[in-house]
């Protein structure tokens, strides 16, 4: 058994037992109310679900199991999901063993990229990235284990080895999503023994003289990967993986969420909206220019791409990370100095609209610009990437909810009427 897997099995049954404890004695107490406008409005701010991994205060952003994301942007993915499992950031022999466990499982199987061959050329990067997880699913462990009969003690370990399968084949998946949808040629292999987003930027196959694209994909990788348990693709997987469909179902599920406009999309739409200013004003706008085309945005009835968040009420601390990034690497670039200059503005002209009650920008606001100086220009792979990282998210989400035994998911609706009913309307 693998050193992370073996540091699971000692430590979930205390933590399965401590939540069970806690239920025993407060399991009565109430720890959230519901208003109509709750019930109405994407149930914001209701607490009922319960997520480990992270955690998003409004004023601070995202905090992986205690540790706020500025102490985190240097390490690897590998490390973040280490500390998403166990809750601590792994020693120089564990990060090791949990990278030789991935690496062993790293081969894709052929009829992936038969499948992958057969779909449409102009299927969207996200379509054909989730449907070569989905076509994985008869490789689960899960599912096989669970017809035979697995006793549900070993429910999480199941999860574990379907998560590490999975994770270990999504950089040559991604990449490969990469190159066959926009013509980049035949599939890469990457180096062995080098880290996970090395293998990832190796296999897209893109210029990197100096490293740079790899250091950004290892930032990317790592700050995408988890957002607590209420946004949709989290959410969405946390839901199904909870009928004790496996990591492949839930994944997908999850990630096919992400592809939307509201979420993971919006990194595609937001560069997009940057690149749409420099063609209407002729190159990089001018604060006012950007001014008056972020209230066109608002006035033909549009959101601004990268800008808002359902939790946030701060600028994203993923997004200061980008920032920094991009100051550090292409200060000079006309895309990244948009993106400053969006970012200068944008956030004025939303604070003046009543409704919107986060004027400042998330992760997608600037990752795209950055993607886009290392030649990475073709914006509907984006939300690939942010895949890629957000299954660590996902999928370590899904083993503790396996691990702690919690039931299937079933929130209760009513219709209008009812709702009149309760209020007096
Ligand atoms: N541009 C224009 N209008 C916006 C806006 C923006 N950037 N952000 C919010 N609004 C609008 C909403 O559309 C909503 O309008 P209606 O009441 O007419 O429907 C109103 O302001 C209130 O919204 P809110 O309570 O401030 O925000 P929500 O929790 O409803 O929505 C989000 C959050 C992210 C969907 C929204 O801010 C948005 O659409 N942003 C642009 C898309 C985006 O960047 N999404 C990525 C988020 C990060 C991620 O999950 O990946």
């Amino acid at each position: 058994m693998s050193m992370l897997k073996s540091k699971l099995a000692e430590i979930f049954p205390k933590q399965k037992a401590e939540i069970a404890a806690m239920l025993k004695e407060f399991g009565e107490k109430e720890v959230s109310k519901v208003t109509l406008a709750q019930a109405y409005g994407g149930m914001r701010g209701v607490k009922g679900l319960v997520c480990d991994t992270s955690e998003v205060p409004p004023d601070k952003g995202l905090i992986i199991r205690g540790i706020e994301l500025v102490h985190l942007t240097e390490k690897l993915p590998e490390e973040i999901l280490y500390l998403l499992l166990t809750g601590e950031l792994p020693n120089e022999a564990e990060l090791a063993d949990l990278q030789a466990e991935i690496q062993a499982q790293e081969e894709v199987p052929q009829y992936v990229w038969d499948v992958l061959n057969a779909m449409p050329a102009d299927s969207h990067p996200m379509a054909m990235f989730n449907t070569a997880i989905l076509v994985m699913q008869r490789e689960s462990v899960f599912a096989r284990r669970y017809s035979e009969g697995m006793k549900k003690d070993e429910y999480w370990g199941a999860t574990y080895d379907d998560l590490i399968s999975i994770v270990a084949k999504l950089p040559a998946i991604g990449a490969a999503v990469y190159r066959k949808r926009f013509n980049k040629g035949e599939r890469l292999s990457s180096a062995k023994n080098i880290d996970w987003s090395q293998k990832y930027a190796q296999m897209l196959g893109l210029e990197d003289p100096n490293g740079e694209l790899t250091k950004l994909m290892q930032l990317y990788l790592n700050l995408h990967s988890d957002h607590e348990g209420g946004n949709v693709s989290a959410y969405s997987a946390a839901t199904v993986s909870s009928a004790l469909s496996d990591l492949y179902y839930a994944l997908t599920a999850g990630l096919n969420g992400l592809a939307g406009p509201l979420h993971g999309l919006a990194n595609q739409e937001c560069l997009g909206w940057v690149l749409e200013t420099r063609d209407k004003f002729g190159g990089a706008p001018t604060h006012e220019q950007l001014k008056q085309f972020a209230e066109e945005t608002l006035a033909s009835g549009k959101v601004v791409p990268g800008y808002g968040h359902a939790v946030l009420r701060i600028t994203d601390p993923r997004f200061d990370a980008f920032l920094a990034f991009g100051k550090k690497y292409m200060g000079e670039d006309p895309v990244f100095l948009t993106v400053q200059r969006v970012f200068e503005t944008v956030p004025g002209v939303l604070s003046q609209v009543q409704k919107i009650k986060d004027p400042w920008p998330n992760v997608d606001a600037g990752s795209g610009a950055l993607l886009y100086h290392y030649g990475l220009t073709e914006f509907s792979y984006y939300t690939v990437l942010f895949s890629i990282s957000r299954a660590l998210g996902i999928g370590a989400q899904a083993v503790v909810a396996r691990a702690m035994g919690y039931p299937i998911t079933r929130p209760k609706s009513l219709p209008t009427a009812a709702y009149k009913k309760i209020v007096g309307a």
